[in-house]
């Protein structure tokens, strides 16, 4: 059984069509290669895409309506706020692009904004959290042209027809470019440089650098929404490669990293255990951690600085009077 990947689909996968059953499959043993690889590095660690499945996509939706999680609340109202002024920096006519298909309440609010645009493509590698906001977004505005595009958006290197010779804006919603290394932002950002092209412009919801009073309470909320997320992934590894591991035998844990300017999210081994994936043996010693998740916070400064040196010129920032988060608009300069 050593190396042999058994993967477990869901009870309905026969009813499936071949090509979603293929992404399925596909995605599937991905997240096997990533757990295997990961439990055999030192330190382990788990990348932070994998919490979106349907379960994690459903605890994220909970999690951006706790009180202690900002983000998606301070990033709409300042969207709300000002729309008028950004919808008439970035102009009109562009085909909006967006990355990651994030909260469709946001992304309405700025195509409410934009008024008559040629075509909205969102690009998200979740088929079905895809489908969905285009849905709803397109019952919001009748007659908007909805292209949705499957795909990695960090490495996505060509869009649809209706794009090309068209101006482009792109929208990077909810701070997800803070879960990147500051090296991964820097190459999704000249990657978008390069997909939208010469005098594109990109809007960027990105989380700022505050006291820790406020920024460990919205990683680890006190009703436990978060930790159950986190340890989702744990779940994940159990219905999807059929593994054993005891939920309640790991913890949830979330630091900030001073030093990297980030947020860091752990499970914690609360016993020396072995868990069993796929045919082989992981032993854990007490207190152990599985790394889970990075979330980078930015000045508007330091976020400019990366922007300018991958492609874009900061043309404005915006923040809430709390200094929580920032919405920046970008030019590409090249
Ligand atoms: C999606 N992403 C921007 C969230 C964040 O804040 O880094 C994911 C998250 N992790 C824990 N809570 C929310």
């Amino acid at each position: 059984m050593e190396g042999e990947v058994s993967l477990q689909l869901p009870d309905d996968a026969a009813a499936l069509s071949p090509s979603v059953r293929a992404r399925a499959e596909q995605g599937q043993a991905e997240f096997a290669r990533a757990v295997l690889a990961g439990f055999a590095s030192t330190p382990r660690s788990i990348p932070c895409r994998f919490f979106y499945d349907a379960v994690g996509s459903e605890l994220f939706e909970e999690i951006a309506k706790l009180e202690e999680y900002y983000p998606t609340r301070v990033e709409a109202s300042l969207l709300e706020t000002y729309r008028a002024e950004i919808a008439a920096l970035i102009g009109p006519s562009r085909v909006l692009i967006e990355f990651g298909s994030g909260s469709s309440r946001k992304t309405s609010l700025l195509i409410g904004a934009l008024g008559k645009i040629p075509a909205y493509i969102p690009i998200d590698i979740a088929a079905e959290s895809l489908n969905e906001a285009a849905g709803w977004l397109s019952e919001q505005h009748p007659g908007l042209n909805v292209l949705p595009l499957i795909a990695d958006f960090t490495k996505t290197r060509a869009l649809p027809q209706i794009a090309r010779r068209r101006k482009k804006a792109g929208f990077f919603s909810g701070s997800t470019i803070g879960n990147l290394t500051h090296n991964e932002a820097r190459a999704f950002l000249a990657n978008a440089a390069r997909l939208l092209g010469k005098g594109s412009v990109f809007l960027i919801g990105v989380d700022l650098k505050k006291p820790l009073s406020i920024l460990i309470p919205a990683y680890n909320d006190v009703k436990g929404v978060t930790a159950a997320f986190n340890l989702n992934l744990l779940g994940r590894i159990n219905r999807e490669l059929g593994s054993d591991i005891d939920l309640t035998r790991f913890a949830h844990d979330a630091v900030y990293n001073e030093k990297d300017g980030r947020i860091e999210m752990y499970l914690v081994s609360l016993a020396r255990q072995s868990v069993h994936v796929l045919g082989r043996t992981f032993t854990f010693a007490e207190g152990e951690r599985i790394h889970t998740e990075n979330s980078h916070k930015y000045t508007v400064a330091e976020f400019q600085t990366l922007a300018s040196v991958s492609g874009w010129q900061p043309v404005k920032a915006w923040t809430d009077k709390d200094q929580l988060f920032s919405l920046h608009l970008l030019r590409h300069h090249q």
